[in-house]
């Protein structure tokens, strides 16, 4: 098989990209190691920046998203029992958008036959090639057979465990990392949510989160050590938690249910450098990773697919190379800005095993400064609704 840019993952990054270089008419082929369902039944993030729903209408595929979003003009910091809102409308004029990664990939998969978007499921084995050439390709086991697909670029968008990364030489490449001695125990239950808006907490027994779906689902997450494991959290124990940890004003208002998903998730902060080798572009958990507590990793994902199809796609159009030449630049530029800020609350809002006193007062000294001074807010608000994309590209994706 043969085509212009193969992208290995149907994850967002992967899905994102292929609809917007089908969209240009740049060929493209998705090569994905799941199943359709398994991908689909995936329960992940639940905040999108307007980076991201601003992809979505531009491909015409966001009606759902508009009919069963919930946009969201703060969320609330809570300490000791008080709520510390942060309006990210007031400081920024712009929302977030509740609506789950799980339904952000339905409607792209959805979307991609009628678009002409193939992809390959159940692909194993999949194997970069030549990705220091001009003429890549990537091999892989399709129902047995042996299948090799040949293009001018290949798009690694197959997260933190797929093979693109790692087809990077060690030479080429540097490493960032910090793994996080805890992790989130995610629970995702049919009950209304507890509050109108998100709630992180940070509480004497660890981080809580208090999350939605919809009117109707809710999903909730507690820090957890990383020795625990999901058959030691039967659902009451997890629901006293959260009652616990979320504090006395909020308790009263969380409706208990039977979990539909629970899982623990691990947490770190990691980035690769560069995000380009030859022919090989990372995008998405590919290149990097954030933990949770800011709710950027889908959103970075899609802003690297933003400054990737737009750079293929000038390729392939004009047969310029400064787009693709300067992707990885721009990509990181605003991955480590991310990087920070998800790194700083998860500092912020967390219970860290080694921490002592005087940490404990520093998060107290700095929730006391946010909770007194609009230029904290702000800051924190401008971050959490999504840093700006490069103005040329931001124009080109609106
Ligand atoms: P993804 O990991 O989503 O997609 C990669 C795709 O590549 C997958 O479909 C995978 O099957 C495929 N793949 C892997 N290896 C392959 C191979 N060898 N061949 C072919 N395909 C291969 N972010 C938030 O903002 N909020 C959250 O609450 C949140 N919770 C998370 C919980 C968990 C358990 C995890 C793992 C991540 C969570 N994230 C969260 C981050 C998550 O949303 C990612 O940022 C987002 O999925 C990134 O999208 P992709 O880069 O497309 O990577
Ligand atoms: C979620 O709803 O899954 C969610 C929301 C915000 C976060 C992390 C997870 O920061």
């Amino acid at each position: 098989m043969k085509t212009q840019v193969v992208i290995i993952g149907a994850g967002p990054a992967g899905l994102l990209l292929g609809h917007l270089l089908r969209q240009a008419n740049v060929d493209a082929l998705i090569v994905e190691r799941q199943s359709r369902a398994h991908v689909e039944g995936r329960i992940r993030a639940g905040v999108l920046e307007d980076t991201t729903t601003n992809l979505l209408r531009r491909l015409g595929l966001d009606e759902r998203l508009q009919r069963e979003g919930l946009p969201h003009t703060g969320f609330s910091l809570a300490d000791g029992g008080r709520l510390i809102r942060i309006d990210v409308l007031k400081h920024t004029g712009r929302p977030v958008t509740v609506y789950g990664q799980t339904e952000v990939t339905q409607d792209l998969i959805k979307a991609a036959p009628e678009r002409g978007i193939d992809i390959l499921w159940e692909a194993s084995d999949v194997a970069l090639h030549d990705v220091d050439t001009a003429a890549p390709y990537v091999t892989f086991q399709e129902g047995g057979n042996a299948r090799r697909i040949d293009a001018r670029f290949v798009a690694g968008c197959d997260g933190f465990h797929g093979p693109s990364r790692k087809a990077v030489p060690a030479s080429a490449g540097k490493h960032f990392e910090r793994v996080y001695p805890f992790g989130w125990l995610g629970i995702l239950a049919d009950v209304p949510p507890c509050n109108d808006e998100l709630i992180y907490a940070n509480h004497p027994r660890g981080f809580a989160l208090a999350s939605m779906r919809s009117p109707t689902r809710s999903r909730y997450y507690v820090q957890v050590s990383m020795d625990e494991r999901v058959e030691d959290w039967p659902d009451d124990r997890l629901w006293n938690e959260l009652e616990t940890r979320l504090g006395a004003e909020v308790a009263p208002h969380i409706t208990r249910g039977p979990a539909l998903e629970k899982s623990i998730a691990p947490l770190r902060s990691y980035v690769f450098e560069p995000m380009r080798h030859g022919s090989l572009f990372l995008a998405g958990d590919a290149a990097h990773i954030v933990p949770p507590t800011g709710a950027k990793g889908l959103n970075l994902a899609a802003s690297d697919v933003a400054y990737l199809s737009d750079a293929l796609i000038e390729y392939f159009r004009d047969g310029k190379t400064g787009g693709i030449d300067a992707y990885s630049e721009r990509a990181l530029a605003r991955v480590w800005k991310s990087e920070r800020f998800s790194w700083q609350l998860t500092k912020l809002m967390h219970r860290f095993p080694d921490d002592g006193p005087f940490e404990r007062r520093m998060q107290v000294a700095e929730l006391e400064y946010i909770a007194s001074s609009d230029a904290a807010q702000k800051s924190i608000a401008e971050n959490y609704v999504g840093l700006p994309l490069q103005a040329d590209v931001a124009r080109r994706c609106q």
